[in-house]
This record gives C-alpha cells, sequence and structure tokens, in this order.
C-alpha cells in the first residue's frame, strides 16, 4: 500500500532524498519503489533528479566504487565488464510466464513459480552496504505519443551514469508523462559483489504483467541498462498488443539524408548488432538515432519516428576515421563525455582499440588485465587488444551532423524510407527495394545474419526477423501481423507511404567467383546505396524491376559514386547486381520451411 511505501522511505532515505520524492505522486511508483528497497536491503537510497549536482554525485559514487576509472582525456572514463559477462546474455534472460502461457519461439521463458523462487533465493538484501540508485527517464523527447517513461533502480553508478547519457531524465515530468502515456516500466538491477563466480547466477527476468525487469549479477550494459533493451522487449509487446496498426517499436537507427534541391528524407533502418547500424546511421546529412525507433502513424497520414535514446552505446571495433569521422572527432577530441567499456587503456589512460587505423600500442590494460602484443590466451590464439563487443556511451549530440532540433521534436521525423540489413556474404544485392508493402514486410522477415559479438554463446548464420527477434516478447506471428497491418493501414496516405529497402554490406568476392579478396563493397558505399533510395522515394531515379524487387541502374549509380569521388567499374556492378537465382530460391527454401514450422504466420508471407 502507499502508506507501507511512505514507511519504507522514512525509514531508509534521509531528509534531502525524502524531499526529492516527495515531488514524485504516483502512487504505483512509488509502491514499486519502495518494494526494491524493502526487497534489496540498500544501505541507503538516492533519488537522482537529474540536477547537474545530482549527475555529478552519481559520476562520483561510480568512481569511488572503482566502477568507472578516470582517462587522461578530460570526461572520458573507463568502465570493464567481467570476461564472463561482454555482451547480452541470451541464455540466461527469461520472460516470466505463467502456467499454460505461450511464448515466442525465439524467446526463453519461466514459469512465474520459478521466478518467484530465483528472486527469493538470491534478490533479498542483495544492494546490503550499497546505495540504491532512482532515475526516472522518459523513452523518446517528452510529450511524443510513443515516447513511454521508465523508472531506472539499480546499486550501479556506472548504469545510472550511462543512463544520463543515453536517455532523457523526466524526473519533473514523471507524473505528467505516466498519465498521458498511460504506463510506464519499471527497472531493477542488482551487481551484487561483482565476481566470475557469481556471472553464472546472472538473470533478466522480464514480467511483462508488472512490465518490469529484474537484472541480477551482471554489469554489461546491455544486461543492466534495463532502459534500452530490457525496455524495449516490453515496448514491442505493446505497440504489438495494444497499438496494433497504428505503433511499431523497431531495432533500427533514424538518419535523414539530403536530396536535390536541399530536401530531408527520413530513414528508418533495422540491422543486427555489429552489422553496420550505427556506421549507417552516421552517414546520413541528419543523424538522430543508431539503435532504436518508436514509429506511429500520424493523424495527417505519414509515419513518424522518434529515438527513445538520446545517446550512442557503439561498437568501437573497426571505428576509423575513414569510415566515421565524426564519432571519431567526438572519441579523439575534446569537449565531450564518453564512458569506454572493455578497450585497452595504455599506460597513458588512453584508450585503443581494433581496427581505429592507428598506431597500437605495444602494452596496456583490457578486460582479461594486463595486455601486451602477442598476448596468447588460454585457449592459443591471440588476445586482441580490446574486446569485439567493446562500447563507447556519449551523447548523440556529440555527433557533428545530429539534428538535435528534429530529435527533440515530439512530432517525431516523418520516415520515408525503411531498410533492413544484415550480415549476408553470398545471397543478396547491396541494395534493392520491395514493389509494394507486403514485398517489404518479406524483407524484414528474412534477414538473415552471421552470429556477432553481441550476444554470448551465437554461432552460426542465423535468421534475424526485423533484427528485432530477441526482443519480440509474443508469439513471432503477432509482431509480424502488426507489421503487415501498420505498412498496410489505410491511416497512411500515398505520400505518407514510405518505400521499404533491403540493403546488404557483406557480399564477397569469393562468393560471386571474382578473382578479388573480401568484401564487394566498402564502408563509403552506404552513402550511395543511401544516396540512391533517396532519390528512387521520390521517383528521381527509374528501377530495373525483377523478381526479387527494384534494382539501381548502373548510370544511377556511377553519379553517385563520382560525387563520392570513386571509382565504379561496370565490372563491379554485374558483381554486386546480378541475381544468384540458386542462392535466392534456396533462401527462399529455408525461410518457408523455417516460417512453416511457427503457427499462425499470415497468409501474405508466403
Ligand atoms: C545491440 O546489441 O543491439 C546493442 C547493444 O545495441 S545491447 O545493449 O547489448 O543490446
Ligand atoms: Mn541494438
Amino acid at each position: 500500500t502507499i502508506d507501507a511505501a511512505k514507511a519504507v522511505f522514512t525509514e531508509k532515505l534521509d531528509a534531502a532524498n525524502q524531499s526529492k520524492l516527495a515531488k514524485i505522486s504516483n502512487e504505483e511508483a512509488l509502491i514499486k519503489i519502495a518494494n526494491a528497497i524493502a526487497m534489496c536491503g540498500p544501505e541507503s537510497v538516492f533519488i537522482n533528479t537529474g540536477s547537474a549536482e545530482d549527475v555529478q554525485w552519481i559520476r562520483e559514487y561510480s568512481l569511488k566504487k572503482g566502477e568507472e576509472r578516470k582517462l587522461a582525456k578530460e570526461g572520458h572514463t573507463i568502465h570493464f565488464d567481467l570476461p564472463q559477462d561482454q555482451a547480452r546474455l541470451v541464455n540466461q534472460t527469461f520472460y516470466i510466464i505463467n502456467e499454460g502461457e505461450k511464448m515466442s519461439s525465439l524467446a526463453k521463458s519461466l514459469l512465474r513459480s520459478d521466478a518467484m523462487a530465483y528472486v527469493l533465493k538470491f534478490m533479498p538484501s542483495i544492494m546490503a552496504g550499497k546505495t540504491m540508485m532512482v532515475g526516472f527517464y522518459s523513452r523518446g523527447p517528452i510529450g511524443a505519443e510513443a515516447a513511454i517513461p521508465a523508472i531506472e533502480i539499480s546499486s550501479s553508478g556506472y548504469v545510472l551514469h550511462s543512463a544520463e547519457l543515453l536517455y532523457r531524465n523526466c524526473f519533473a515530468d514523471f507524473d505528467k508523462e505516466a498519465k498521458r502515456a498511460g504506463l510506464f516500466f519499471t527497472n531493477v538491477h542488482a551487481e551484487g559483489n561483482n565476481t566470475p563466480e557469481d556471472v553464472p547466477n546472472a538473470r533478466i527476468l522480464m514480467d511483462r504483467s508488472w512490465q518490469t525487469t529484474f537484472s541480477t549479477f551482471c554489469t554489461y550494459a546491455g544486461n543492466t541498462l534495463l532502459l534500452k533493451k530490457g525496455n524495449h522487449r516490453f515496448s514491442v509487446d505493446y505497440a504489438t498488443y495494444y497499438k496494433l496498426g497504428e505503433q511499431l517499436s523497431e531495432h533500427m537507427f533514424i538518419t535523414g539524408m539530403t536530396g536535390p534541391g536541399g530536401r530531408k528524407t527520413f530513414f528508418a533502418g533495422a540491422a543486427p548488432s555489429g552489422c553496420g547500424k550505427t556506421t549507417t546511421a552516421m552517414v546520413g546529412t541528419d543523424f538522430i538515432g543508431d539503435d532504436l525507433a518508436q514509429m506511429w502513424i500520424a493523424k495527417d497520414g505519414t509515419l513518424r519516428a522518434i529515438n527513445p535514446e538520446k545517446g550512442i552505446f557503439g561498437i568501437v571495433e573497426d571505428v576509423n576515421r575513414e569510415g566515421d569521422p565524426y564519432l571519431m572527432d567526438c572519441l579523439r577530441g575534446d569537449g565531450t563525455e564518453v564512458i569506454w567499456s572493455n578497450v585497452l587503456i595504455d599506460e597513458n589512460d588512453v584508450p585503443h582499440w581494433v581496427g581505429n587505423g592507428e598506431v597500437a600500442p605495444e602494452k596496456g590494460v583490457n578486460f582479461q588485465g594486463e595486455w601486451y602484443k602477442g598476448k596468447i590466451g588460454p585457449d592459443g590464439k591471440p588476445v586482441p587488444m580490446s574486446h569485439k563487443n567493446s562500447r563507447c556511451t556519449l551523447l548523440a549530440s556529440a555527433i557533428a551532423n545530429h539534428a538535435t532540433a528534429v530529435s527533440e521534436d515530439p512530432a517525431g521525423a516523418p520516415v520515408q524510407v525503411i531498410t533492413y540489413s544484415g550480415r549476408d556474404a553470398d545471397t543478396m544485392p547491396p541494395v534493392w527495394v520491395a514493389r509494394n508493402m507486403n514485398e517489404g514486410v518479406v524483407i524484414g522477415a528474412s534477414i538473415v545474419s552471421k552470429a556477432t559479438a553481441t550476444e554470448v554463446g551465437a554461432t552460426g548464420v542465423n535468421r534475424q526477423p526485423w533484427a528485432n527477434a530477441p526482443f519480440i516478447p509474443g508469439a513471432l506471428a503477432d509482431y509480424m501481423h502488426a507489421q503487415f497491418d501498420l505498412f498496410n493501414s489505410h491511416k497512411l496516405s500515398d505520400a505518407g507511404r514510405p518505400i521499404m529497402a533491403g540493403l546488404n554490406y557483406f557480399l564477397t568476392h569469393e562468393n560471386r567467383g571474382s578473382s578479388g579478396k573480401g568484401l564487394l563493397g566498402e564502408k563509403k558505399d552506404v552513402r550511395v546505396w543511401l544516396g540512391w533510395l533517396e532519390l528512387y522515394a521520390h521517383g528521381d531515379v527509374k528501377a530495373i524491376e525483377t523478381p526479387i524487387g527494384m534494382l539501381p541502374k548502373y548510370e544511377d549509380l556511377k553519379k553517385l559514386f563520382d560525387g563520392i569521388k570513386k571509382d565504379y567499374p561496370k565490372e563491379l556492378y554485374d558483381l554486386q547486381f546480378t541475381l544468384y537465382v540458386d542462392n535466392i530460391v534456396h533462401r527462399i527454401d529455408l525461410q518457408t520451411e523455417a516460417y512453416s514450422r511457427e503457427s499462425n504466420i499470415p497468409v501474405q508471407l508466403f
């Protein structure tokens, strides 16, 4: 009850924090916070209002606890996760289900009684001797139709510090926003003792009925900064079941491209982790976000998108001057706060990572301890200087081409191009466009990707429907229905209906019988593929109709390559855009077979 909650606050919070919390009147929120305090048993509670003073307190708490360490550059810190906890712990992440409830074939689930047994065994007093921090955030510009507020509760200063860079603090607007949205998400994280022995006990437990996530015995942000993928899961759930045909919650970047006459065309694009989503987003002239998109059909018939985040938790491997100049300006320049994770720190407290195009140091410290050039790991292989999933956390607005005004507009950005991409070495061309909305939905349903470093234990080539599969809590068929419904909705005006396209940066020479080696393209080509889509969306170029959709003409691409001063021989175009019919038919068979095993898949897909 609210009275019991208030008694907990009187007992556990000092006067200053009691008076801060007194500004929140949402009783459900207060009860959930009190429950978390009663269960986790922290020594003290810190309410983060997002004021400069409070955020500074969090930074210092994280440094004092040793969760972060200062680097040479002002405002830069390093955080290390344990070697066992360098990516999302997929096999330790569960949806809590009730007896008889059926879940997605893609996600793990745990019976409520088993989840309860875990919580009662591991969570009582898990924050003993620590400070519990409580923050209030909006997943989107405050007041936006698809923005949902959330509470982040954690004993980790690193988590709250990251939350301040990645999400909009909405302490002052929380009551109003929870009322407007009609719901809020709650996240409770406790890292425990942060020892390797504890990691096998780590769990990320998601309770859909309470819209609450618990995370224990881990620190990697994808497992603990629950505002991100934890709440994304609830948000997918909400869009699928409560806003069917009206909203989508996607694992997508949002970016704008400037076309002829200075027109702005906004893109939203899905890609699995580690497939170039951040790079693509920053290639645009009007960068908005690199990971998540909330979309809805506005009253004027346009499709609108907001970024639930205001920052970047980006992979740093292969980020370099040539491919990612704006991000490099932030990482190597002055004036931007950066939390680094799991990179190499040299003896001058400077971070280094694989593929940065710079001279590598001889030695330093990384997530495995001391590192030196040529170090051999327990598996007999050379230890890379930085983890493949090492990251940088910073404000999106620090990126030079960030479109801050559009990003903060509660009306969102009007999306005219939707893209889907994966890591496909041998089948699909670099870019193709669906002829209608149903074909577009099929492109999203057919993403495949080679396993990347963002999920612990992932191997092989996997189907990655919409790059959103790990975050779909209900039945995949329901999510798919929601896609068909939204893109075919009569509420979308003709002008507001986006084009839908596939992108593939990972086609190799070897797979096209060419004598060349490696990829058939390079990072800077992304500009051309996006540029061509921008023109095609406005009918400024014609395309070649094929059974997989519309393909660009050589002449149009050549002009765009001339614009980036890159040679584009016809032979390369032929290697990239020749349709390998056997491969495509094989891919279709694989997808058809896999989807035939699911129940209730919409007939349009087949
Ligand atoms: C991803 O892996 O898709 C990420 C990072 O964006 S994580 O927070 O781990 O999900
Ligand atoms: Mn992601």
